[in-house]
């Protein structure tokens, strides 16, 4: 098949699951064509299958900002004029599904490709910020062949906010790479202060990073020390709460990483205290490294952490519960063992290569309109 998958190139969430889809289709054979504004960051090494396609963004002086969208719609024509694709899967209904389809508009008989659109989440919630949206996110959603949603919650927020027919919804989780994202082999010495804890995300408000260095300050007595991964709008206020609360020689800043394989292989527990998350891609990444999640319950969570098992997930906003759940783990040698070992059981349920037949299998029942 030719696919066309267009995404944000962001640090983290859905760029990262597009680029991943697309090297997982491409060693399977298929041609991907990745159409985004810049290289996105996990499009890590070289494959015969997939062809990048920079969305070139002009400043004309008329435009008072960047016509981003239409600028995507332009691309998805230009290359599709000259490699007529199967699909288009657009990560992201705003504006990636609408420029879609705009594009199947200006094509007409030359460019009867499907639209797959998936659902991460962000893309649903904006309405809510925004409800001017919603008219459009709407259309999106309709004008789309097919939907997937990256978990049940969000299913059920797609159907109950734009009532969309739950049938024209599949649930297609967040994946990982089992081998790339796998635990250092330990020995039970190997479990000895100081312990790391591990933030990472893009410090946008949903992920609420103050809330990793507030619980940390309830683990003042503990040999734990927080590392700090990724940047975003909340880096600065998080950087500034270090500096009075004097934890700086605690609290560590790395800022974004390419490669978080071997900070997660390091971490004792892994925290993820969202607002929101529809599915928490960080938590499953870092659960294939075999390190147990202390989350909040909210969103898609709950069905990839089950409270007690992988690690915890906390009554949302209990800061000081989220807080003792770490000491738990922390200062209960069994349970980090028990628990290690039951996150690399859970996330190899969502190894890449159970999921991304499910993304193939779709592809082909949309082609032969079974969606
Ligand atoms: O979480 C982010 O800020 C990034 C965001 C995105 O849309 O790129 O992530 C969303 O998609 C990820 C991949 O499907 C999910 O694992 C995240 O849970 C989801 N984020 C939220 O729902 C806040």
């Amino acid at each position: 098949m030719k696919v066309g998958i267009v995404c944000f190139p962001t640090y983290g969430g859905s760029g990262v699951v597009a680029t991943e889809l697309a090297h997982e289709l491409a060693e399977r054979g298929h041609e991907v064509h990745l159409i985004s504004s810049s290289i996105p960051v996990r499009l890590r090494t070289y494959s015969p299958n997939i062809y990048f396609h920079e969305v070139r963004q002009n400043e004309y002086p008329v435009f008072e900002s960047p016509l981003y969208g239409l600028h995507i719609a332009a691309t998805i024509t230009q290359v599709n004029s000259y490699i007529p694709l199967d699909i288009i899967h657009a990560h992201y209904a705003l504006p990636h599904a609408v420029s879609a389809i705009l594009a199947r508009q200006i094509l007409r008989d030359s460019g009867s490709f499907k639209i797959i659109t998936t659902l991460h989440g962000t893309d649903v919630t904006l309405v809510g910020v925004d409800p001017s949206f919603f008219p459009i996110t709407k259309f999106a959603l309709e004008n789309s062949d097919c939907l997937t949603a990256v978990s049940k919650y969000l299913a059920g927020v797609i159907h109950n906010h734009f009532g969309i027919r739950e049938d024209f919804i599949r649930v297609i989780p967040n994946f990982v790479d089992i081998e790339r994202f796998k635990p250092l082999h330990l020995t039970r010495e190997d479990f000895k202060p100081p312990f790391n804890l591990v933030h990472i995300s893009n410090f946008r408000p949903v992920k609420r990073p103050l809330l990793a260095i507030r619980a940390l300050e309830h683990l003042q007595d503990l040999p734990a020390r927080l590392f700090m991964v990724g940047d975003g709008p909340e880096r600065s206020k998080c950087q500034q709460y270090v500096i009075e609360k004097n934890l700086t020689d605690r609290v560590t800043f790395l800022g974004k990483q390419e490669d978080i394989v071997p900070i997660l292989q390091q971490a004792h527990v892994f925290l993820l205290p969202s607002d929101l998350e529809s599915f928490g891609l960080a938590g499953l990444e870092a659960m294939s490294c075999g390190v147990p999640v202390v989350a909040m319950r909210t969103g898609g969570l709950p069905e990839l952490i089950e409270d007690g098992v992988q690690g915890f997930c906390v009554e949302k906003n209990r800061i000081e519960l989220f807080a003792r759940r770490i000491r738990d783990i922390l200062t209960n040698p069994d349970l980090w063992w028990r628990m290690r070992a039951k996150a690399r059981e859970r996330a190899l349920q969502f190894d890449a290569r159970r999921i991304i037949p499910l993304y193939i299998e779709l592809y082909k029942d949309v082609l032969a309109y079974k969606c």
